[in-house]
């Protein structure tokens, strides 16, 4: 009876908290969130992401490998990615560098300091070049550190994953 209980405060709890984040972007824009986060180095820093020292810088041609394929980037609009609504052209190879098609690209992005993701879901385009996939739109809601993981699915049916984390402002 107890553990019902406290797996649905849980849930509550969480819902409340995606919620009140949600909230505080949409009613204050840029201004404000900060403060509720609680990032807590009082420095009043706005940006943050100057201190940043997580994740990747980004260029064109950013590139992480998995398993067995690497992601790199052929473009980002706009570049580097900025908080909002963001398209991403990534050209998948395998560890011989030939193009990977028939792919399948799941983009899921997370807040790791505020324990959240997105509930915008990106779609993924094969474009005609073979290996190149569009990925729109990768939502980055607020200001600050996110980290994207791209879920690929290979025609094998090997699946494989990739990780880039942007600080975005
Ligand atoms: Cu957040």
């Amino acid at each position: 009876m107890r553990a019902p209980l406290r797996s649905l405060l849980l849930v509550s709890l969480t819902t409340l908290g995606l919620a009140a984040c949600d909230k505080s972007e949409g009613e204050h824009g840029e201004h404000g969130e900060h403060g509720e986060h609680g990032t807590g180095d009082g420095t009043g820093d706005d940006s943050g992401c100057a201190a940043e020292t997580r994740g990747d810088e980004f260029a064109i041609g950013l590139s992480k490998s998995g398993t067995s394929i690497e992601v790199s980037f052929i473009s980002s609009s706009p570049a580097p990615p900025i908080k909002g609504d963001n398209t991403w052209t990534l050209e998948l190879q395998d560890l011989q560098g030939q193009p990977v098609v028939d792919a399948t690209i799941v983009a899921i992005p997370m807040m790791p300091d505020h324990g959240h993701g997105t509930p915008v879901e990106a779609e993924m385009t094969a474009l005609e070049t073979p290996g190149h996939y569009e990925i729109s739109p990768v939502n980055l809601f607020m200001t600050g550190y996110w980290e994207i993981t791209l879920e690929v699915s290979l025609t094998s049916g090997e699946q494989d994953s990739v990780m880039f984390g942007f600080c975005v402002e």
